[in-house]
């Protein structure tokens, strides 16, 4: 294919409650969605989309929204469109180059990718090797105040019937919230914390008072570059350290693998520059008995349907972040968003990413447009 031209649409959408991590509070999703156009040898036009998954702030990874905007436009794009036979497989090369930014870099191969499966009439469910037809869901829940709301939250969700919980935890927010949510819920509750990074490895004598709560995996208490204290940490407790922001591509997942510092990988495709790196991730955690789960970015519906199919794949053996679209909106862009029923979502079976982006709804909640052209 060959890539005419990207338009990419700022868009704000407001979340039906804040979303607290350890780093920020969200109280709307800035991001962007990339609209790019392409045409075939035969003269084909088709349009492809994909979305941006960077935060607006650097809190969760350096990358942020109007610097991935910039990136692509001053960078990215113009390497894509001096190609003269881009497919998806080698959008990672066009843009080897440019050091760093893989969520701006995975947006464009998402692009890409929706454009040549939807040429090809093929689900990218199918593409990847998805093995089933629907994904258990599971839910994130934000930081709350105090015991009572995280209860009372968590109490809601259960009801929907999300298959896991994920609680995020702070050091102040942890242990007690932790251990009141397994009293009120029991011992069957799939449950698991996200601390993003808020602990050093002088704080393992409290972590490991998480130990006996029985929780499926901690995911990244240290910070993003602290690979060896992982592995440390994980000889001082019992619940298995799940890595997130720390691995930023197949390498890096070698790495954590073997240095013991991953027992669990969490994979979210904008961190580690496309989905075809995160099926790499994939491969290469199952050949090593490793255990991955699909992350979340509050996608709206493009990239939730994308990580629905990436989640289908074998090794994706723990539930994923993959929650409803009205966990965190009221409206989606997309005309058919991901909804979690009985704990399940449906793995979207139509060509490309199989949604159908909504142009009303995308007016709705545009901030501007950037076009891109040769
Ligand atoms: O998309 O359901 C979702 C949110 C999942 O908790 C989630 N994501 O560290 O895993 C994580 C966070 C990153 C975003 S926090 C604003
Ligand atoms: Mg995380």
């Amino acid at each position: 294919m060959k890539l005419i031209s990207l338009r990419l649409h700022m868009v704000e959408l407001p979340l039906v409650a804040t979303f607290t991590t350890s780093f920020s509070t969200q109280t709307r999703r800035e991001c962007f969605l990339v609209e790019g156009q392409f045409s075939n040898d035969t003269g084909r036009t088709i349009t492809g989309w994909g979305e941006n998954v960077a935060l607006p702030q650097p809190f969760y990874s350096a990358e942020y929204t109007a610097g991935a905007a910039d990136v692509i436009r001053r960078w990215l794009a113009p390497a894509l469109f001096a190609a003269d036979h881009l497919t998806a497989e080698t959008v990672t090369h066009q843009l080897r180059h440019i050091v760093g930014h893989p969520m701006a870099k995975a947006a464009l191969e998402m692009a890409v990718l929706d454009a040549q499966l939807r040429l090809r009439g093929q689900s990218f469910a199918e593409y990847l090797g998805a093995v089933t037809s629907t994904v258990p869901s599971g839910v994130s829940v934000g930081i709350q105040p105090t015991v009572a709301e995280t209860l009372k939250t968590v109490a809601n969700y259960v009801e929907q019937g999300y298959a896991r919980i994920k609680l995020k935890i702070k050091p102040g927010y942890d242990l007690e919230h932790v251990a009141a949510v397994r009293k009120e819920f029991g011992n069957q509750l799939p449950f698991q914390v996200d601390a993003n990074a808020a602990y050093t490895l002088t704080n393992a004598p409290q972590l490991r008072r998480l130990d006996e709560y029985g929780l499926l995996l901690i995911e990244q208490p240290l910070s993003e570059h602290d690979l060896r204290q992982h592995a440390q940490l994980a000889q001082q407790m019992t619940t298995p350290i799940c890595l997130d922001e720390s691995v930023e591509s197949a390498q890096g997942a070698a790495d954590a693998i073997q240095l013991g510092a991953a027992a669990v990988i969490n994979i979210k495709p904008g961190r580690v520059g496309g989905y075809l790196e995160a099926r790499r991730i994939h491969d290469l955690a199952r050949a090593h008995g490793v255990a991955v789960w699909c992350g979340g970015m509050l996608e709206t519906g493009v990239g939730r349907a994308a990580n629905a199919a990436l989640a289908a794949l074998p090794g994706f053996t723990l539930p994923g972040d993959i929650s409803g679209s009205d966990r965190f909106y009221a409206e989606d862009i997309v005309a058919a968003p991901i909804r979690m029923h009985d704990g399940w979502v449906d793995v979207p079976q139509g060509p490309g990413f199989g949604v159908e982006v909504d142009r009303e709804q995308l007016r709705r909640f545009s901030t501007g447009t950037v076009e891109l052209t040769p």
